[in-house]
């Protein structure tokens, strides 16, 4: 059985609805170009979208600090804009421009920006998820209310690391919040065929925390269960599995032809986009009006195109900086 929430549900104003509708936008509009450029054969490499997913990550780092930390994983997108890193640093390093946030040497899978909080990406399934252990470890150990959210895949749920972090993570009361974002697929698995529980959150009464299964698309919903993660690992009280119900709009990576994917299923899910079904509940709720919420696409579209074309126009790395920020300096024994 997953923990009752027993907390009330506090209410986000407006200001927070309006932030949340914004970078959810930021996020799709960079994503929209992203693939258009793809498409049109004008950037390549590999590209793992997150559109449909954009509130599982906005909600969640809507509560955290700039020194608080996020692991994510290649699908990372949504959540490294979310921490703040800045468009033109991200984009750059998709690319591989040496003006990138890792200096064009990580690229789309190994984004780093620890002055952001956005501590690491992985390509690895499941190799986040004890490195945030470390992270909420060290600011226990340095006293500091820091908390560390993780965000991973419901395939990554059944990885051994997954098991041994949530174990240890419980017996330490680690700050950290680990966010499953269920998109319903793993690689080209459905949940059903790969996952022995259909709510991942159930999983958190094994290792003795609370679980949330929560509509990851629905951004109040969201926000409210990852308050309640936030505030109780910032109080001392350890960590929480939160898991966010979601689907990937895109498929598994670029180029997917999704043969695997329910037509119906996509259809449904594509015509319930969480993103324009949020605005038209802002307008409809009166939180903010039509051309209000238009400004904010129209100022996110700008800022989406300012860093394509910053990154486009970069200089790859010097090939003398090869061996740069790759190993350690030699520490004297
Ligand atoms: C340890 C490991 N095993 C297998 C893979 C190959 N692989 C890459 S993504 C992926 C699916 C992961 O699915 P999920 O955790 O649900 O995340 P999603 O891609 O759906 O966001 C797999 C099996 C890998 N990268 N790492």
């Amino acid at each position: 059985m997953t923990a009752q929430v027993t907390e009330p549900a506090v209410e986000p104003d407006a200001k927070v609805l309006v932030g949340l509708f914004a970078t959810a936008t930021r996020i799709k509009l960079f994503d929209e170009k992203y693939l258009s450029l793809m498409k049109a054969g004008q950037i390549g490499g590999m590209y793992y979208s997150p559109r449909g997913q954009e509130f599982a990550a906005v909600s969640v780092a809507q509560h955290l600090r700039p020194d608080d930390y996020v692991v994510t994983i290649y699908r990372g997108l949504h959540d490294q804009i979310a921490k703040g890193v800045p468009l033109r640093d991200l984009w750059a390093e998709y690319l591989g421009k040496a003006v990138g946030s890792c200096k064009g040497k990580g690229g789309p899978m190994h984004v780093t920006s620890p002055e952001h909080g956005l501590m690491v990406t992985t390509g690895v399934v499941g190799s986040g998820i004890p490195i945030a252990n470390g992270l909420a470890l060290s600011a226990q150990m340095r006293g500091t209310d820091q908390v560390a959210v993780t965000n991973f895949g419901d395939g990554a749920s059944n990885i051994g690391a997954f098991h041994e972090a949530l174990n240890l993570a419980s017996v330490w009361k680690l700050p950290v919040i680990f966010v499953c974002q269920n998109n319903q697929f793993a690689e080209y698995t459905p949940l059903s065929e790969g996952t022995s529980v259909a709510r991942i959150a159930d999983r958190a009464a094994a290792y003795g925390m609370p679980g949330e299964s929560v509509d990851g698309n629905d951004p109040v919903a969201m926000w409210q269960a990852a308050g309640r993660a936030v505030d109780r690992a910032r109080r001392g009280e350890g960590p929480t599995l939160l898991e966010a119900n979601t689907f990937r709009f895109n498929g598994h990576l670029m180029g997917d032809q999704q043969a695997y994917m329910p037509k119906e299923l996509l259809k449904e899910k594509m015509a319930a986009d969480p993103v324009p079904r949020f605005r038209a509940r802002l307008i409809a709720d009166e939180v903010a009006t039509e051309a209000e919420l238009a400004a904010i696409e129209e100022q996110a579209a700008e800022e989406v195109a300012d860093a394509a074309a910053y990154a486009l126009a970069a200089e790859y790395p010097d090939t003398a900086e090869l061996d740069t920020d790759v190993y350690a300096p030699e520490v004297a024994v």
